[in-house]
């Protein structure tokens, strides 16, 4: 892979970027939780791989060589060698016959490059075997045409167009490059704008052809080609460019935005968690460092599960007597099995602990010693009415505090 970097400067502008983008991941990581550090790394490496890409378009449409070069003429004085680059117009009457003109004199040798007609999405998706083919069949009917042992030789390029004569250099010197397009923004043809290209990257005369359909060939002026070039630029170095600039930069205020959320996230970590395990609002003013040394006491809510004195099983708490010291907060993990919330309630210990179905740790405090007799304020054991809500050892008990 060619480095996507067209000079120091450039390569140092990224440098930073990639720090830029590194802070806030290692913010993520070590302020937030983990999934955030990682979202925020998949945003970073998608800004990052967006410049990338970029940069590369950037080049590869606006080769800005300060110095054209080309390759070096070997061989014979007399031999002339020349460069036809064609795909769309390899069936052209007009074409045959600059090919033919041009390999009758004397010391010639020709080069038809086809570069396949790949479009953006093509080359993304890999779907390039059809255009391939369809330049291969093209350049064999055209030299055919021209006869074998006239000096013409047939290549075919993958590559995009410009890097195609760029890559036919290495192995043919040419004098001379013939650039075969149609008329206007072809309809999946080479673009007319080729020719400038050529013409602006490399040391080597080049010659544009526009061959329309049925017509013979013409060379357009240096109007046409300005405007060609014009078309270039609108095509390629406009909307697309500016909208790749801002996704970048979006990426990166996104990953910014989320280091920051992350940041004032653990400012307020602890308070937030402990406000989740609490229903009780006296819970909000706990100190973290005592509810982090509270031990954990279990229960577990199971409907239909206690034989009353009435012979029927009703809903209860498995364990419903708690025994607390006063101002040191004690964890409650309640495993409710049920498909409804519960609730352990002693409005005189003004204690409030909605149990929701699943496994949740809830902030059991209170703040002044007594014999505290709490039930469940959630209609439940529906079956008897109701009847375990205000029994002790179902829905009901007594917290302990000292
Ligand atoms: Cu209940």
């Amino acid at each position: 892979m060619r480095s996507p970097f067209q000079s120091e400067s450039e390569a140092f502008r990224f440098l930073v970027l990639v720090m830029l983008g590194l802070l806030p991941i290692v913010l993520a990581a070590a302020l937030g939780p983990a999934w955030l550090a990682v979202a925020v790394f998949v945003f970073v490496l998608g800004a990052l791989w967006m410049r990338v890409m970029q940069m590369r378009m950037h080049r590869r449409r606006n080769p800005e060589v300060s110095l054209k070069s080309a390759p070096p003429h070997r061989g014979p004085r007399a031999e002339r060698r020349v460069l036809v680059v064609a795909n769309d117009t390899l069936g052209e009457q007009a074409l045959h016959l600059e090919v033919e003109r041009l390999a009758a004199l004397p010391g010639a040798h020709l080069l038809l490059l086809a570069p396949a007609l790949i479009s953006r999405g093509a080359r993304v998706t890999g779907a390039v075997d059809r255009p391939l083919d369809e330049a291969r069949e093209r350049l064999a009917a055209a030299l055919d045409r021209v006869g074998r042992g006239s000096g013409v030789a047939g290549e075919v390029s993958e590559a995009e167009p410009l890097e195609a004569v760029e890559d036919a250099f290495a192995t043919f010197a040419a004098d001379e490059v013939i650039i075969a397009t149609g008329g206007e923004r072809a309809r999946g043809g080479l673009e007319p704008w080729l020719a400038g290209l050529v013409r602006e990257r490399f040391a080597v005369p080049v010659r544009h052809l526009v061959i329309e359909s049925g017509r013979s060939a013409r060379e357009p002026d240096e109007l046409a080609e300005a405007r060609y070039r014009r078309q270039f630029d609108r095509a390629h170095s406009g909307n697309g460019k500016i909208a790749l600039e801002a996704i970048a930069g979006l990426g990166i205020v996104a990953a910014l935005t989320m280091s920051a959320v992350a940041l004032v996230n653990r400012g307020h970590g602890t308070e937030t968690a402990t406000a989740a395990l609490s229903s009780g609002e006296a819970a909000a003013s706990i100190s973290p460092a005592s509810l982090a040394a509270a031990k954990v006491v279990d229960t577990t809510i199971i409907p239909e599960s206690k034989l009353g004195p009435d012979g029927k099983k009703h809903d209860a708490y498995t364990k419903t007597e708690f025994a607390v010291k006063v101002g040191q907060p004690l964890k409650l993990r309640i495993d409710n099995t049920d498909n409804q919330p519960h609730s352990i309630t002693a409005p005189e210990a003004q204690v409030d602990i909605i149990a929701m179905p699943g496994v949740h740790t809830y902030v059991l405090d209170v703040t002044k010693p007594g014999k505290f007799l709490w039930f469940c304020v959630l209609p439940c054991d529906s079956n008897s009415k109701g009847w375990a809500m205000k029994h002790q050892g179902y829905m009901s008990g007594y917290i302990t505090a000292t």
